[in-house]
């Protein structure tokens, strides 16, 4: 009889799978078969088989998504976990301090997934008005990303009020599976801690005099949280988008593609120079020409970005 489970940890070859009928975790092996043509992550569904007090993965349920980025030079995907509802996108906006290109970036990953985004301001309790977080808001809304405004410490207090709180956040995490992902020391962990309906407390560490996080934690994993289930993530220390294709960048920047469908030439650069740019024709929707103007500067970045990478690797 196989056992339906989900893998909470995924180390080389072992694997901490909750069989989904108890609740109960237990150290699963797989066998030749179903790593040799997968490579198990967290989140993923197995089925197991149990020997006496052995558990041995023997198939892998189909994934509805992937978080992935691709290994270029062996064209391939490298996936590091699996079946996300939502992708939680987390950052603080106070220390470490909040930064527009990594959410951009994080953004245009989530569309890459194809999984929806959140975004979550964390520490708001200590948010001194030192960028407009309303601005910044309604970039990411204008791109289907909802926002939310929390204190991981101070869950209860709202801090603000209009944006989405922790209460709303909690709402919409409920029966979904998600992913939290950003930077060392933004308070993942601590987050997850807070909105848990169990008695779990991840490992938080304080943040040094840099401002900067220590990667405290150092594993993907699911935590279960009652009524939800969301994997913790290390923070991320590369925000490298190198693996994308100049071409292909566009699709993940969906309000940049609309527009760019009008520009005189397929191949428009966008560049100020271009003729017949769309982005320089002042025919912009003007309510949300300064969110347009803001997202194609950062499209640009990412693009010089990886143009310079794709010639190195042509050179090679
Ligand atoms: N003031 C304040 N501090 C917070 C808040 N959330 C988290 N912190 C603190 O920020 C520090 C880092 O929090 P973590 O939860 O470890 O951050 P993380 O994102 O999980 O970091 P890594 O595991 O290293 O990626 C800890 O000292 C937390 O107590 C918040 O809402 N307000
Ligand atoms: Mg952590
Ligand atoms: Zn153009």
């Amino acid at each position: 009889m196989k056992i339906p489970a989900h893998i909470y940890e995924a180390h080389k070859q072992e694997f901490l799978c909750k069989i989904d009928s108890k609740d109960k975790t237990v150290s699963a092996y797989a066998t030749g078969t179903v790593l040799k043509s997968n490579q198990l992550v967290t989140g993923d569904k197995v089925l197991l088989e149990q020997n006496g007090d052995e558990y041995q993965i023997t198939d892998l349920i189909d994934r509805t998504n992937e978080i992935f980025r691709m290994n270029i030079r062996e064209r391939k995907k490298r996936v590091t976990a699996a079946n996300c509802e939502l992708v939680v996108i987390a950052t603080s906006v106070s220390r470490p301090p909040y930064k527009q290109g990594v959410i951009d970036r994080f953004a245009t990953r989530s569309f890459q997934w194809d999984v929806p985004a959140v975004v979550v301001f964390n520490k708001m309790d200590e948010f001194q008005n030192d960028f407009d977080i309303d601005f910044e808001m309604r970039r990411f809304e204008n791109i289907g990303i909802e926002c939310f405004e929390v204190s991981a410490t101070y869950p209860e207090n709202p801090v603000r009020f209009g944006r989405g709180s922790f209460k709303d956040l909690r709402k919409r995490l409920i029966n979904t599976q998600s992913i939290i992902l950003g930077q060392s020391g933004v308070g993942k962990s601590r987050l997850i801690t807070s909105l848990s309906d169990r008695e779990i407390n991840l490992r938080s560490s304080e943040i040094g005099k840099s401002g900067k996080g220590s990667h405290s934690t150092t594993w993907s994993e699911v935590i279960d949280c009652g009524t939800f289930r969301i994997i913790d993530s290390p923070g991320i220390r590369s925000f490298s988008l190198d693996d994308i294709s100049p071409k292909e960048l566009i699709n993940y920047f969906p309000d940049l593609h609309a527009i760019s469908l009008t520009c005189r030439f397929n191949n428009c650069r966008h560049e100020s120079s271009t003729k017949g740019c769309a982005f320089y024709s002042g025919e912009t929707d003007s309510q949300k020409a300064d969110i347009i103007k803001s997202r194609l500067s950062s499209y640009m970045k990412i693009m010089e970005e990886i143009s310079k990478t794709s010639a190195w690797q042509k050179s090679r």
